[in-house]
């Protein structure tokens, strides 16, 4: 189960909503505000930098929003970023990660400006 803590106009937190829409991943919103509950004893024990976004996935919670798309990647076989098959979030799989999502934009970025 992903539950996303996230607000509406962070974009930290659009990417990873993006990317649990592309890939149809079922996920429970957790919106805040970020008017003071981001300093919620609960939510620190969640994410001690007091920012959104996190992604908790059963019961796990993953901060950085540039970690957070090597779970996805990880852990849900389908997901985009299947580039990213390493069980441990190393460099390595970062690199890979990278690799791929620029190599997909390059692709969409081609077509257009030709
Ligand atoms: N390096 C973090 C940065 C997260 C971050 O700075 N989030 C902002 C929203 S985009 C936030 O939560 N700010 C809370 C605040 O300013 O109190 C990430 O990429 O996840």
């Amino acid at each position: 189960m992903l539950e996303l803590y996230h607000t509406v106009n962070s974009v930290c937190a659009k990417k990873i909503r993006i990317q649990l829409e592309e890939e149809g991943l079922p996920w429970g919103s957790r919106l805040m505000t970020l008017r003071g509950d981001q300093f919620d004893p609960a939510y620190l024990k969640l994410n001690p930098n007091a920012v959104v976004p996190t992604l908790v996935h059963d019961g796990f919670p993953v901060i950085e929003s540039s970690v957070i798309p090597l779970l996805l990647g990880g852990v849900f076989p389908g997901a985009v970023t299947n580039a990213c098959v390493a069980p441990s979030f190393n460099m390595s799989c970062h690199q890979r990660l990278l690799s791929h999502c620029f190599a997909r934009k390059r692709r969409v970025l081609g077509g257009v400006r030709r």
